[in-house]
């Protein structure tokens, strides 16, 4: 191990994270309407394999079990979303009590185990109904959000403290509307934006429901972050690094923090979109005080002007010399210390909290309830170390959820991609620690004994 322990304190969380559709399955029980990714994945063509999260790893039956699991691997924190189906399947009015209840019994058992339930509202699944009816690029979307954030606040806000408005708002609004490789699959630039736009009102609106609701939550929203570098120092990049990060990164940080949109980047959206579904009073909306900022990393873009003289044209290197992942990610852990060291520089400070890190690689299978994941270590210890580098330097690092609890539907990659840290076997979902569920067990004992008599 090269971690240092010494720079966690006490109160360092050590948790794992999931989310509603790449675990539950169940997706026509008790009342839960189709999702987007619902659609989605039943479109041929859309994900590898044509597969779906209709089963997922069965967590909506096997949820105690899982709890268990968590208990033993000694997690002091465990991120879920709710499925916005399954709580209020008609995307509008009252809340479905039996939804509800699944999420109900998951918090308690979780706090009968001692672990710190955080619930994130979206990661991803908007009802159907509701992208029928304009979906995020439509602003009625960011109000069906706060009412929803109402139901689920007014729920289980009395056991849960933690809450995380949306999951990786880029992701949700330009791979489900610009590139059309996530739900809904349209590839709309404008409606892109917009889609931006409006996640990040429905953020606000979202946070002042919670604090309505719930007067001492912690609530934070989590945006994934990419280091962003040139192909090369020869300074002909400099301006697609501007661009990339701007989008990537500014886009969503400025807002939600500072309560600006970046002006370079209404600049580089300005031939796609005239940015008038922005109203004037939304910044003030949506830059809601926060109690922690969500980060979610796993890996740098390197980037580079288009291919001719003076073409704005972006492109990503990905060939590159650095070891990669099963997804063709760059395994970089210094990138995690700079895209936090860029949070540190640019705005004011915030606790954090790294709610994802993690990576697929293709593990070998059981053997003996065995699963050898060296790689996966490898990776978990170099990048809590970054954390470690970071909380040194001076910022206020939290906690750190490894991505994820257990293999899972990975989106559009369908089931071929493992990210978690306990193996399912997809025919019998039988689950089994891998190496590196253990590693990281050993990581979370040897910390609480290090501060408990320390
Ligand atoms: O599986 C996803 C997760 O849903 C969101 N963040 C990235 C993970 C790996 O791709």
């Amino acid at each position: 191990m090269t971690l240092d322990l010494s720079a966690f304190p006490a109160d360092f969380s050590w948790g794992a994270a999931t989310s509603a559709y790449q675990i539950e399955g169940a997706v026509d029980e008790d009342g839960r309407t189709p999702s987007i990714w619902d659609t989605f994945a039943a479109t041929p063509g859309r994900v590898v394999a044509g597969e779906t999260g209709a089963v997922a790893v069965d967590h909506y039956h096997r949820w105690s079990d899982d709890v268990d699991l968590m208990a033993g691997l000694g997690l002091g924190a465990y991120r879920f979303s709710v499925a916005w189906p399954r709580v209020q399947p008609d995307g509008v009015g009252l809340g479905n009590a039996a939804g509800i209840a699944f999420y109900d019994r998951l918090v308690d058992r979780l706090l009968e185990k001692g672990i710190t339930p955080w619930a994130t509202l979206y990661h991803w699944d908007l009802p159907e109904v509701l992208e029928q009816a304009g979906g995020w690029p439509s602003r009625t979307t960011a109000y069906a959000f706060a009412d929803y954030a109402g139901i689920v606040a007014e729920s289980l806000g009395d056991r849960v403290k933690h809450w995380i408005t949306l999951n990786e708002p880029w992701c949700a609004a330009f791979l489900g509307y610009a590139s059309g490789i996530h739900a809904p699959g349209r590839t709309e630039p404008a409606a892109a934006v917009a889609a931006s736009h409006h996640l990040m009102l429905g953020h606000g609106l979202a946070v002042e429901r919670l604090r309505a609701t719930v007067p001492d939550a912690q609530v934070g929203v989590t945006v994934n972050l990419y280091p962003v570098v040139p192909i090369d120092d020869s300074g002909r990049h400099d301006d697609a690094v501007r661009r990339v990060d701007g989008l990537m990164n500014r886009w969503f940080l400025d807002p939600l923090l500072q309560g600006s949109y970046p002006q370079d980047v209404l600049a580089d959206l300005a031939p796609v979109t005239d940015a008038a579904f922005i109203l004037d009073e939304d910044l003030a909306a949506i830059c809601q005080p926060l109690d922690f900022l969500g980060v979610n990393y796993y890996t740098r873009h390197v980037v580079g002007a288009g291919l001719w003289p003076g073409s704005s044209e972006v492109r990503f290197q990905l060939e590159n010399g650095m070891p990669k992942t099963a997804t063709g990610w760059d395994v970089d852990p210094d990138g995690l210390v700079e895209i936090l060291a860029q949070v540190q520089r640019d705005y004011a400070p915030i606790p954090i909290y790294i709610t994802e890190n993690g990576a697929a690689f293709d593990d070998g299978t059981v053997v003996d309830g065995v699963v050898r994941d060296a790689d996966r270590v490898d990776f978990l210890d170099r990048h809590l170390q970054a954390v470690a580098t970071m909380r040194q330097r001076g910022l206020d690092v939290r906690g750190y959820f490894a991505w994820s609890l257990m293999d899972n539907y990975e989106w559009a990659e369908g089931y071929g991609k493992r990210f978690g840290i306990v193996h399912v076997d997809y025919d019998t979902q039988v689950r089994t620690p891998k190496d590196s569920a253990r590693w990281y067990a050993s990581v979370i004992r040897a910390h609480r004994d290090a501060t408990m008599t320390g």
